[in-house]
């Protein structure tokens, strides 16, 4: 135990005796694994607040507004963080219990649907990290992201009852309660200044969660609202039913809450998403401002000292709602309101997906938010004026500009007016946000627009979550590389030291057991555990292109079985991910893999050779199994769709070689890492004009490449379906008909790439270099330098 912690183990210890008779046991012997982890949790949380708050930055102070946050487990990230892992480990080490079978037992926190709600989680962390003042503010779903099993091959859905209640982690903040209203009408009192009056209040409670920096003692919230008001109320009474089709009428108001929305990059329509954005924002803002005012700071002093960031547009409502708040209770004039908020709110746009860009029926808008409407109005005529100025009076252009047009209100929009800053997350996607989605808007805003490439945290996506490449690490970079990830450039003097080599080697192939293991327990599937681990791991979706990795699967099926005697490096192709429950293309994608994967994995043949291994139920622990054990990690998105990517960060970092398009952060990792050491295939973003302008046929490339046509048809013929030609329609005739995400036209070029890595994998040494020096290069992927560049670009930019 080290020196410094022996107080503190000593009061660790006095908890753990207290709880030991509270829970009427004669020793913590008889605690069971899920005691321990409540009693560690409750007992270090409390330890944490001892502790003297480390020193945070607060010029200005970042209220981060996202839908999602995707925390993952909280327990082992929070002992790493507090400096407390080993000697807890060491403690219970005289109970004869292991560490790592306690943190088993938190159910994570799945109030996220990927990427996004990811990022949001390590950006958090990073700024705890830094030291840099900030608040996190979501929503306290009850249900998480739905859970994902399958059934015949088919993916089924059921819902991810957390625990939120029993969670060891966070604590209710009763002082923070706030009131939100909806619908009834607005009455006008003098200039701009109206009063609201609203038809149903609801409330929102607050919860805490402890974002805790790396061993810097600095403690941060993310507040997480919930719905709380034993008042039932009626969808129908915004609305006369007419949006409500697929919506219960009448929902309880602790419903708001309830349900964290499965989508992914796609936009909802609902009543009840609209209303729970709303709630999201109205509970924020007003907390924040209380805040502000609280410290005694001026409203003029806001922008100075407050930076609403938001994670896409999902919690835009927060810029009318201040507006509102500025005018109608604080009775500012526009020009003091809309300056304040002008400089205070910055929108982070995190895809180009036209199908994921929000826009509001402005019936429904103006229905459940009466005031705000007659807001965006204002600001909607303000800046027509503006446009006018600049093109003249131009409909074309108005139509692109509009933040309200035929009947909706566009939220992308509406950001990119009101914010002082609009980024991207890598940056071509930061090019192409200019260039294809708001050139006019760049015109008339040239200076607002920047790039931020995504980063991950390497606390937990390198020494939670591999913990012996962590431990070779601290062996061999001066410095704390956990802090300042940029340090690894030191491991390239190594990357021909003999022992560093074997070390690092063996390191990946106790992995590659360990997650054979995960897979032989869950799918009872006994795999080869020197096989090339080919892994793609992420949500389904057609731009992410799974379905080009199984059409390469079953050509290579079908090749193995043609040429039993020819040479073939075994591979292990790994998948996981889930799909939206309504996306149902998406789905016949996983059907598709999975039957697939029960055909070659049940062929003697193919015995370690090639074997598919799906496993269900995607999140952030099960990711943290994967990462470290990956040798191919697959980024394959049609070019200019996949905004950043951060997966493909976290299997970098940890040793796996990029198979990926030039498409979102592939690019920098390419430019990082050197085109010696990733595999890159198919069109580019340039590439795709010229072939879309020439006019894309799928049907060509069916007809003319036997190779892929025999893969189609493996499943056109039912040969995964048990003689059933229908089950894989839904792709097959997107496929065959429109191919919009450009499978087809990129198919011989992955093969190709694939290829080389078989051949590669064979000259293990050179194999062995490229993916030490993928760790070696990559530090630039830390959230912290995300962070870094969000403080000087953005929010302290002079
Ligand atoms: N992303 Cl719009 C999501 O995960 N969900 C969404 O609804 C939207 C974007 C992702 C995006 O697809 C990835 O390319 C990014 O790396 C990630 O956001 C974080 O920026």
């Amino acid at each position: 135990m080290s020196i410094s912690h022996t107080n503190e183990m000593a009061l660790f210890d006095n908890n753990v005796q207290k709880y030991c008779r509270f829970f009427e046991l004669a020793s913590p012997q008889q605690f069971t694994l899920e005691q321990w982890y409540q009693v560690i949790a409750r007992t270090v949380l409390e330890m944490a607040y001892h502790k003297p708050q480390g020193k945070v930055d607060e010029q200005r102070h970042i209220n981060y507004l996202s839908m999602e946050f995707l925390i993952g487990r909280l327990t082992g990230n929070n002992l790493m963080n507090l400096g407390y892992y080993e000697d807890i480990k060491a403690y219970l080490a005289q109970y004869q219990v292991e560490l790592v079978d306690v943190l088993e037992q938190e159910r994570d926190p799945a109030l996220g649907n990927g990427g996004l709600g990811r990022l949001a989680a390590c950006f958090l962390d990073s700024m705890a990290t830094l030291g840099q003042a900030a608040t996190g503010y979501g929503l306290h779903y009850q249900y998480g992201l739905f859970k994902q099993a399958f059934q015949d091959g088919k993916q089924v859905e059921s819902g991810d009852e957390w625990g939120r209640n029993q969670y060891p982690w966070h604590r209710y903040n009763p002082s923070k309660t706030q009131q939100v209203h909806f619908g009834g009408k607005v009455v006008a009192i003098e200039g701009d200044r109206y009063e609201w009056q609203p038809k149903l209040t609801i409330e929102g409670k607050a919860f805490d969660l402890p974002i805790v920096g790396y061993q810097n003692d600095v403690i941060q919230p993310l507040r997480l609202w919930q719905a709380d008001s034993p008042q039932s109320f009626d969808l129908n009474q915004f609305n006369e039913g007419k949006f409500v089709a697929a919506e219960k009428t009448l929902i309880k108001s602790t419903a708001l809450t309830q349900v964290l929305y499965p989508n992914d990059n796609h936009r909802v329509g609902q009543q009840l998403r609209l209303m729970q954005q709303y709630f999201h924002c109205a509970c924020s803002v007003a907390d924040i401002l209380s805040r502000h005012l609280a410290q005694g700071f001026s409203l003029e002093e806001f922008p100075k000292r407050q930076v609403i960031q938001l994670n896409d547009t999902h919690p835009t409502l927060a810029i009318p709602e201040l507006m509102r708040i500025l005018l109608d209770e604080h009775q500012l004039t526009w020009q003091q309101a809309w300056s304040i908020c002008q400089q205070s709110f910055a929108y982070t746009n995190h895809t180009l997906l036209p199908e994921a860009l929000e826009q509001w029926d402005q019936r429904l808008f103006k229905q459940l938010l009466p005031r705000h409407f007659k807001i965006v109005e204002k600001i909607n005529h303000l800046f027509h004026q503006q446009v006018k100025a600049q093109f003249g009076d131009d409909a074309k252009v108005w139509e692109k500009l509009a933040i309200l047009f035929d009947y909706r209100v566009r939220m992308a929009n509406l950001c990119v007016v009101s914010c002082f800053a609009v980024n991207g997350v890598a940056q071509i996607h930061s090019d192409l946000l200019v260039s294809q989605l708001f050139p006019e808007y760049h015109q008339l805003f040239p200076t607002k627009f920047c790039n931020v490439t995504n980063g991950i945290t390497p606390r937990r996506w390198i020494q939670q979550a591999n913990p012996a490449l962590s431990q070779l690490l601290d062996q061999t970079v001066k410095g704390d590389w956990k802090k300042d990830l940029e340090l690894l450039h030191q491991v390239e003097n190594v990357v021909d030291d003999v022992n560093f080599r074997e070390a690092y080697w063996h390191i990946k192939q106790q992995n590659k057991a360990a997650l054979a293991r995960e897979i032989e327990q869950t799918l009872s599937l006994s795999v080869n555990p020197d096989a090339i681990f080919d892994v793609q791991i992420k949500r389904f979706h057609e731009y992410k292109r799974q379905h080009l990795n199984l059409l390469n699967i079953i050509a290579t099926y079908q090749w193995l079985k043609d040429n039993p005697n020819k040479d073939y490096t075994p591979r292990l192709f790994v998948f996981s991910g889930k799909a939206a429950p309504g996306y149902y293309l998406a789905k016949n994608i996983i059907h598709a893999i999975n039957n697939v994967a029960e055909i070659i994995n049940n062929d003697k043949q193919m015995k370690d050779k090639l074997q598919v291994a799906f496993l269900p139920d995607y999140r952030v622990s099960l990711a943290e199994k994967i990462i470290p054990a990956a040798d191919i990690s697959e980024q394959i998105s049609m070019a200019g769709k996949e905004a950043s990517g951060t997966g493909n960060m976290k299997l970098a970092l940890n040793g796996a070689l990029t198979l990926g398009t030039l498409d979102g952060a592939n690019v920098e990792i390419a430019e990082m890492v050197g085109q010696e050491h990733i595999f890159l295939f198919g069109h580019t973003v340039e590439s795709i004009q010229t072939l879309l302008a020439e006019g894309y046929s799928p049907k060509t490339y069916y007809r003319n490449d036997p190779v892929l046509k025999n893969a189609v048809d493996f499943l056109a013929k039912g040969k995964a379906s048990k003689g059933d030609k229908t089950t894989f329609n839904l792709m097959l005739d997107s496929l065959l008909e429109h191919d919009p995400f450009l499978v087809f036209a990129d198919f011989e070029s992955y093969r190709q790439a694939q290829e080389r890595i078989g051949q590669a994998y064979l000259d293990r040494d050179a194999w062995l270099r490229s993916a030490i020096l993928n760790t070696a290069r990559l530090g630039k992927f830390s959230s912290d330098r995300s962070i870094r560049d969000y403080q000087s670009r953005i929010w302290l930019k002079k």
